[in-house]
């Protein structure tokens, strides 16, 4: 799988830091494919972490994933799903490796400023969340 789903979330935008996260996109070799601006409504943002539905987090999540307007985007690169998640460092930005988007950006384990796919079967769900036109 050459693709990937990643996100902006809203800390980002807010924070007017989409430039240098792209940036470190680009800079790892990654083309970007498509990029948008959305407002999440909460249904949207349960129905894309659906997988979480149970957790005692997920209400705080949809709060903060639909504070704003965050900036889903198709990467494309070799082995796009584990280099992405490597560039985006761990869940936690507390654990995340120097030089990830999640140790220069993300604050805490919910405001973690970026998602990406973890798997081929996210990646077939996620793109055509957002980008129900791309052909993968
Ligand atoms: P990731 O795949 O790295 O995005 O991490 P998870 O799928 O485990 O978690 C999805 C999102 O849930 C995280 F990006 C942030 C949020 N989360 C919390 O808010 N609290 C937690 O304890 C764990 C995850």
């Amino acid at each position: 799988m050459n693709y990937s789903l990643m996100i902006m979330k809203p800390d980002v935008l807010e924070r007017n830091v989409m430039g240098p996260v792209l940036t470190m996109v680009e800079e790892a070799g990654f083309k970007v494919r498509r990029l948008e601006i959305v407002q999440l409504s909460a249904d949207q943002a349960r129905e894309f972490y659906a997988v979480h539905a149970d957790k005692p987090f997920i209400g705080e999540l949809v709060e903060y994933m639909t504070s704003g307007p965050c900036a889903p985007l198709v990467v494309e690169s070799e082995n796009a799903i584990p280099r992405l998640r490597e560039l985006l460092g761990a869940t936690n930005p507390a654990d995340a490796t120097e030089g990830t988007i999640r140790a220069r950006f993300g604050k805490d384990i919910q405001t973690n400023s970026v998602h990406g796919s973890d798997s081929p079967e996210s990646v077939q769900k996620e793109i055509p969340f957002f980008f129900p036109d791309f052909k993968l």
